[in-house]
């Protein structure tokens, strides 16, 4: 029997009397949680060289665990989660990875009797930002540290390295720095790892990641659509676009996987299995939660709230069926109309690259406001690398996010670096034809318009908001500031109301809202 085995087998044999002190635990860190994110996790750590210890709720899943994958590694089985603390050197690091809500907080309440001051809780779930900073405060007050971290890159990047985005009780990250930064994701020998900021900023860059992912994945939905409406590509065509694509400014892990899934075939018949598929698409929340924080931080960022109505639009099936039966518009039956097929796909792929530059640009927009807003000091530069690698957003256009930050940690906004400037630049005349071959064929590009629609708005010194202004004045009273130099005696003041008809007084709206 090996010594790992050794301590693998007398921990999970020690009775709770046994237990009251831990001057001789093994442990470096506990994790609650044995789905498959977990046992990667564990056995990730374990081929780093830490002592893992591990629990479970059903506990039958620890010995399974320890009989077959963590077998003659360096991981101990706890019983209860008084074992488990028992195990683990001071501080105590424990990660929970169980599901998010009610469960998070149980094992807290379970675990508290069990710690002691200055040990770290550490979130690894997909927990909602608000729920992370209650649980920092909360904790903070008992003296306990508690980390809320993302954790992206699914069950293989978990095990072989997944991008880490811790944030919460800074007191914690040099305790955990090491086997953080260890057990994730490499880019140019980089970990894709670093603190992200206080409280639940961590758990807030992990929203803000999936919600980037939803708009990624709706421009490559798009992107595929046009191709096979308007251009009629089959589906090995566009594979071999996407594999093109790959190779330059868009080669990430979400334009490889699109490549693979439209080679894939059904071997019964030979059929792209992709083609029979049913077009409506699930979600588990985090698109909403960053579109729904992004209405309350008033920020526009459009793109993800796009994607996000796209997947609702896309669940309405037999409703869109019904509609396409009476519903008339554009559509390309027959042959292609498009007869320089290279320069559809290039114009394509700057459609592509210079929504998904907007989209970032939008993604940054949020989260420079939630730092103002919760009062987080963020490290933008050092958010970017964590998206660099391991994650499912990872390419290599996040490289170049990484540098414009590190240039300017402070950068107003990513469109105005020379590098993304000259790109979307350059991207956008390609960005305006693809457009126009949407609109004139029928096809939604809700990801794309929208993308260019805040482009246009963005570097619009005057927007149309004056006759906005002047309709809420009208109906509402609700007043108005002039430009610069209109004031006149008729105009006088800081906020105005204008008698519009005559009628009605001259009272502005400061107690209704109409
Ligand atoms: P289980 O194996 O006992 O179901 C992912 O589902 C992880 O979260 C699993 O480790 C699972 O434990 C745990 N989990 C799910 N729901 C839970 C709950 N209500 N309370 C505690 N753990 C839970």
């Amino acid at each position: 029997m090996s010594s790992i085995n050794r301590i693998a087998n007398v921990a999970s044999h020690l009775s709770n009397s046994q237990i009251s002190t831990n001057n001789n635990a093994s442990g470096d860190i506990g994790l609650i949680g044995l789905a498959v994110m977990g046992q990667n996790l564990i056995l990730n750590a374990a081929d780093h060289g830490y002592t893992v210890v591990a629990y479970n709720r059903t506990v039958a899943k620890v010995d399974e665990f320890l009989a077959n994958e963590a077998k003659g590694k360096s991981i101990i089985g706890a019983h209860s989660i008084k074992e488990l603390c028992a195990n683990l050197k001071r501080p105590r690091r424990i990660i929970l990875l169980v599901k998010a809500g009610s469960p998070v907080d149980a094992f807290i309440e379970q675990l508290l009797p069990f710690l002691e001051k200055g040990d770290i809780i550490i979130d690894g779930g997909n927990s909602h930002f608000p729920d992370s900073n209650r649980r920092y405060a909360e904790l903070g007050e008992k003296g306990i540290y508690f980390v809320g971290s993302g954790v992206s890159g699914g069950e293989e990047g978990a095990r072989y390295g997944p991008s880490l985005m811790p944030g919460g009780a800074k007191e914690a990250w040099p305790h955990i720095k090491d086997i953080f930064q260890d057990i994730a994701a490499k880019t140019d020998g980089e970990p894709c790892c670093d603190w992200v900021g206080e409280a639940g900023a961590g758990h807030y860059v992990k929203m803000v990641h999936n919600g980037i992912e939803y708009g990624d994945m709706q421009l490559i939905c798009e992107a595929y659509d046009l191709l096979k409406r308007v251009g009629k590509f089959t589906d090995k065509e566009i594979g071999d676009v996407f594999a093109k694509w790959n190779k330059g400014v868009l080669d990430s892990f979400l334009i490889e996987i699109t490549r693979d899934i439209l080679y894939f075939n059904d071997p019964t018949d030979g059929v792209p299995v992709l083609e029979k598929i049913l077009d409506t698409a699930g979600q588990k929340g985090t698109g909403k939660w960053t579109a729904i924080n992004a209405l309350d931080l008033g920020m526009p960022v459009t793109l993800i709230g796009e994607a996000v109505f796209s997947r609702c639009l896309s669940a309405l099936k037999s409703e869109r069926v019904r509609a396409s039966k009476v519903l008339g518009g554009p559509s390309v039956e027959g042959e292609s109309p498009i007869t320089d097929r290279e320069k559809f796909v290039d114009d394509l792929e700057q459609a592509l690259y210079a929504s998904k530059i907007i989209s970032y640009a939008q993604g940054f927009m949020l989260i420079r406001e939630a730092a103002k807003e919760y009062g987080w000091k963020l490290n933008n530069p050092a958010i970017a690398l964590m998206w660099r690698g391991g994650c499912i957003i990872r390419s290599v256009f996040l490289g170049e996010i990484t540098s414009a930050y590190r240039e300017n940690p402070d950068l107003e906004n990513l469109l105005f670096h020379p590098f993304f400037k000259n790109a979307i630049t350059k991207a956008q005349s390609g960005w305006r034809a693809s457009i126009g071959k949407a609109i004139e064929y029928g096809v939604p590009v809700p990801a794309f318009t929208t993308a260019l629609s805040f482009y246009d708005g963005y570097r619009s010194e005057k927007l149309p908001a004056n006759l906005l202004q002047a309709q809420r004045d009208y109906f509402g009273a609700h007043t108005f500031q002039t430009l610069p130099g209109k004031e006149n005696d008729f105009l006088k003041g800081d906020w105005i109301h204008v008698n519009w008809t005559g009628r009605g007084g001259n009272i502005s709206a400061s107690t209704y809202d109409a």
